[in-house]
């Protein structure tokens, strides 16, 4: 959760007790969202760092502390300054004070940057600033932020007179090498008194508060501007204060990347403005308050606050910035490394998207598992449905609606969902949803699930749910996508971008979402606890597990090679394991281009029997579980009618599902039953893939498929 802070004021004498004052009630007005430590920034020659662990007072008693000792004078007055503020809540890296924030470019404090939100390739991005001479101090994923800034300011710099690029041109190229999740303040050496402001996916709020004259006290005098505000908004669709002589700054526009540049014209009038991730640490001080949206750049410079809208398409794509030459190819060259260094030694994405699962799982948990202790509980924490559970759990049922991949996710944590939660839970698929306008109700939640988050069907359902008044879930990997912002509230996977057209690594991040989702709903109900307890450490120890059944990839590709030549496979699962059935025939048939089917093995005497031959090879999931002993009685039946069998089992139990040696056995790890589809899916995964290299098929574009359906 964490939260933002920053004041600057301008053209107003403040002292900087008054601006520490400041920061840190701004940071107490935060404190309820939770963070783990704190951090400020203020000036004096060079801007000064301060990073505490524990409470916001732990933090100020540092900060005295360490005022005193610099001899720093608290009664020095600044007629403008610009401060910035942090909690934290760690997700890379534990609550230390070299890994709160403000993280720094490194000696001198070029750059500094307050982080909410999650990184997911800052693993690249930091290899390639360690390549190119930058050191690390902290383990969080922030720090890759001023350095990329400090990296893109020294390149523009080189060769060609100081001062080259502006602080926003600066933000935005390093906005472009950004994924994940952020709201992200900027304040730097090099341009003093001005801060930037972005986000995607967190919340940031902007506060405006104006004196007419140096002699007047500072109000919110916003409201008697308020005609001209009004109709600014309603002709340009930009929600902006502006000031008196408003006009827009189409020289900075010209030829950049930025989509829309509004500007607060010039003014000198004494005021103060607020950055904060909510509006709590701002209505003391001024009620007019701008919620800034995913892809703004906010630029607070001279008493002036110019909106920029970044485009990351055009960033990557055009080659028409207005940026110096040397900045041009210093951020080609790194792109190249960044994209080389990003495919690693796989040979395609799909391959390197099944062995970084260990990881992205990881990051997909990270800050939202509690490892409970002395005083606290085993717990999940899902701050993007934290105001929303009472009514989830209110609500008549629940009801999951995606497509592909992601519906087999929902599926596979139905019984998990149908277990915990306390609420009837419902499968749709989307396009069948919409194809009958079946039932979605004002008392259900309805929960999208998508990976790009812009899956056509489940966004066409996504209006109709809206429509008919349901609560509006989305469980997406793609922050800013359109699913992430339709809906109500939602939880952002966080398993990094997926390239690969056949999605992998989203997949079990869905899984594992959709699994805390079930813990979060049932909350802290006694008669659970020790189920609940017994999955978060299964959920702590899944990433370990997922490593050891990737060694299965030899012997899936061993297997591939038996299978190369076949028409059709089946694969027969049931209970958890249903969907994992589903899921690894659909690999199959996406990118193996090899006919396939996921059958419940509870209908496998309702006709599919039928197919059994000494020819047709079938996948039988066996693992154990509460089905175990079903599916050992569908082995028997399918060997009594000599059927090709390869059973995936449970380690060490090869001898209870195949008597006497029959058949082929797959052993993977055991985990907790409900977390067991994020295992099993991983071999049929390696064995999609090795099978569509082996016969020569495009893994990571397969015949007739598009990453995102975007089209009906
Ligand atoms: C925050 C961080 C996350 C990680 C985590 C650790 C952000 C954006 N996220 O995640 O990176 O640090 O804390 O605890 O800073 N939302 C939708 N629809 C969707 C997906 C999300 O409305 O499909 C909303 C959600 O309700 C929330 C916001 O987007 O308001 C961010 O969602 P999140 O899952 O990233 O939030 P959270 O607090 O788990
Ligand atoms: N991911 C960052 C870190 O671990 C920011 C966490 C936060 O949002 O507070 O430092
Ligand atoms: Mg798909």
């Amino acid at each position: 959760m964490c939260g933002i802070f920053a004041y600057l004021n301008y053209n107003v004498n403040r002292e900087r007790r008054f601006i520490l004052q400041l920061l840190f009630n701004g940071l107490r007005r935060l404190e309820y969202r939770g963070y783990d430590s704190a951090g400020i920034a203020i000036d004096h020659d060079q801007p000064l760092v301060f990073r505490q662990e524990g409470n916001i007072e732990s933090l100020v008693k540092s900060v005295y502390q360490e005022v005193d000792a610099l001899g720093l004078d608290l009664e020095e007055s600044f007629s403008v300054h610009a401060g910035i503020a942090h909690t934290r809540w760690a997700t890379h890296g534990e609550p230390a004070p070299r890994n709160s924030h403000p993280q720094t470019s490194g000696d001198g404090n070029e750059f500094l940057v307050v982080h909410n939100g999650v990184i997911t390739n800052y693993q690249v991005l930091k290899e390639t600033l360690i390549r190119h001479g930058f050191t690390f101090e902290s383990e969080t994923d922030t720090e890759v932020i001023p350095k990329l800034a400090k990296y893109v300011f020294d390149k523009a710099n080189e060769g060609e007179g100081s001062h080259t690029v502006t602080f926003s041109e600066v933000v935005l190229e390093v906005m472009r090498h950004l994924e994940g999740a952020y709201a992200l303040i900027f304040k730097s050496l090099h341009y003093p008194n001005e801060l930037i402001a972005c986000k995607r996916g967190s919340p940031l709020l902007l506060g405006v508060k104006v004196m007419m004259s140096k002699s007047d006290d500072i109000k919110d005098c916003t409201a008697r501007y308020m005609p001209a505000l009004q109709a600014l908004h309603a002709s340009v669709n930009v929600s902006l204060w502006l000031g008196f002589n408003q006009e827009f700054n189409e020289e900075s526009n010209s030829g950049s990347t930025f989509h829309d540049s509004k500007f607060l014209s010039n003014n000198d009038h004494p005021k103060e403005l607020f950055l904060s991730s909510d509006a709590n640490a701002i209505v003391e001080h001024t009620k007019k308050v701008l919620m800034i949206e995913d892809g703004e750049v906010v630029h607070l410079k001279d008493g002036n606050v110019s909106i920029l809208k970044f485009d990351n398409d055009k960033g990557r794509h055009g080659g028409s910035l207005s940026r110096p030459a040397s900045v041009q190819r210093a951020l080609s060259v790194l792109e190249m490394e960044v994209e080389q260094i990003n495919k690693g030694n796989y040979e395609h994405y799909m391959q390197k998207e099944i062995h970084e699962q260990p990881e992205s799982l990881k990051t997909t948990m990270r800050g939202r598992l509690i490892r409970g202790g002395s005083c606290k509980a085993k717990t999940v924490l899902l701050g993007g449905l934290k105001d929303h559970f009472k009514t989830i759990r209110r609500s008549r049922r629940i009801v999951f609606i995606g497509c592909g991949t992601s519906y087999n996710a929902a599926l596979a944590a139905r019984p998990i969902l149908d277990e915990l939660s306390g609420v009837p839970v419902t499968m749709e698929i989307a396009s069948d949803l919409l194809d009958r306008q079946g039932p979605i109700y004002r008392e259900d939640t309805a929960v999208f699930v998508s990976q790009s988050g812009e899956t056509a069907d489940t966004l066409q359902a996504l209006e109709y749910a809206l429509e008919n008044g349901a609560l509006c879930v989305g469980i997406t990997n793609t922050v800013g996508s359109a699913i992430a912002r339709h809906t109500h509230c939602g939880v952002h996977i966080n398993a990094g971008a997926e390239i690969g057209v056949a999605s992998t690594k989203a997949y079990t991040s869905q899984i594992v979402v959709m699994a805390m989702l079930a813990l979060a709903i049932g909350g802290d109900t006694i008669s659970s606890q020790t189920r609940r307890e017994a999955i978060i450490d299964g959920l702590f120890d899944l990433p370990n597990k997922v490593r050891e059944v990737l060694n299965l990839d030899q012997e899936m590709k061993d297997l591939a090679k038996l299978l190369i030549a076949e028409q059709s496979l089946l694969v027969f699962g049931r209970g958890y394991n249903y969907a994992t059935a589903l899921e690894g025939a659909l690999k199959v048939k996406e990118v193996a281009l090899m006919h396939s089917e996921g059958i419940l093995a509870g209908e496998m005497k309702h006709g599919p029997l039928a197919l059994v031959d000494e020819n047709l090879p079938i996948i039988v999931i066996a693992t154990r579980d509460s089905c175990f002993s079903k599916q050992q009685s569908v082995i028997q039946q399918l060997h009594a009618r000599k059927g090709r069998v390869i059973v995936m089992c449970s380690k060490g139990e090869a001898v209870s599902v195949c008597p006497g040696g029959l058949g082929r056995v797959i052993e993977v790890p055991h985990v907790e039953d409900c977390l067991q589809p994020v295992i099993n899916v991983v071999p049929l995964q390696l064995l999609a893939y090795h099978l569509t290299v082996l016969r020569g098929y495009n893994v990571d574009q397969p015949r007739n498929l598009a990453k995102s359906v975007t089209t009906q």
